[in-house]
């Protein structure tokens, strides 16, 4: 059993079902071995901390967290217009827009809790990869709490301003790798995608995404009306959503700011994540 594994045993914090000091291996090093198994080429690296994150994402089954460490590398590898520079430079513009805050609170189920406002989005200007990078910046930085790692993410996605502009942007391609990080290719559970605000224009789109997507997963997908802000708080708590989404929490561009100053200080850190072949 590898220190790491021993030392599980008093770091508090780790579930029970992070502990199986019956087995032969503990599971960062089940993973270590059968990842090696696989292939010799992980350019992120096996440290017990990363491997982690995917056996958190998948509550320690084995096979599952491999096969999603194996989706991450090759979904990356796939498209390095997302994930081959996430230094925050490519994004800044888009934070500055108002285009994405972090809730400053979790939710009662420990989630983390993301807005993106697509109006917020000019095409003109960004690319549909430069959006899609501003998710996977905030989904590693949050990935790398504990917390986060048990609980997951829950997406408010605030459609108002969708128009055609941002309807060519998004082809089958591009919708194959919005259904692929959110089904088993990222670690971070999904436990709710909250739609508002949406136009019909935004119907085909949708469409063309869930496709792609398991039931389990549509299940977890809600459209809110335009009454959006008594829907919303019935997912969640009053205090922790911004005053524009009917909540008493801090307001949405404060959230903007705060996460904009917190991605330009992690920069280095997300560097080292960018695509090292
Ligand atoms: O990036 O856990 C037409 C989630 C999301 C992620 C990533 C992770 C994740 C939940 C997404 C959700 C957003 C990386 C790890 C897929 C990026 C979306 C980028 C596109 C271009 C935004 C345009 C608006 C979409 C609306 C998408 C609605 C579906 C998510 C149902």
């Amino acid at each position: 059993m590898s220190a790491e594994c021993m030392a599980k045993e008093q770091i508090p914090g780790h579930s029970s079902a992070e502990l199986h000091p019956d087995s032969v291996l503990c599971p960062v090093s089940q993973l270590r071995l059968r990842a090696l198994k696989q292939s010799l080429n992980w350019p992120l690296g096996l440290e017990d901390e990363f491997l982690l994150k995917f056996l958190r994402a998948r509550d320690f089954d084995v096979d599952l967290a491999l096969k999603l460490l194996s989706n991450y590398h090759k979904w990356r590898a796939e498209c390095p217009e997302i994930s081959a520079d996430l230094r925050p430079l490519s994004i800044l513009g888009l934070l500055k827009a108002g285009y994405h805050g972090v809730l400053r609170s979790r939710d009662s189920s420990g989630s983390r809790v993301l807005i993106y406002k697509i109006g917020h989005w000019d095409p003109k200007l960004f690319s549909v990869y430069d959006v899609f990078r501003v998710s996977l910046i905030t989904s590693e930085l949050i990935v790398k709490e504990v917390k986060t790692q048990q609980n997951g993410v829950k997406v408010i996605f605030d459609l108002y301003g969708w128009r055609f502009a941002h309807v060519w942007q998004i082809n089958s391609t591009v919708a194959k790798r919005i259904a692929a990080v959110i089904v088993d290719s990222f670690p971070l559970k999904v436990r709710g995608i909250h739609m508002i605000n949406v136009p019909v224009l935004f119907h085909p789109v949708f469409a063309i995404i869930t496709k792609f997507l398991p039931e389990k997963i549509k299940d977890r997908i809600h459209m809110h009306g335009n009454n959006y802000q008594s829907s919303l708080r019935k997912h969640f708590s009053v205090q922790i959503l911004p005053p524009e989404y009917g909540g008493q929490g801090p307001p949405y561009e404060e959230l903007c700011q705060e996460w904009t100053n917190f991605v330009l200080q992690s920069e280095k850190e997300l560097l080292q994540l960018s695509l090292v072949t």
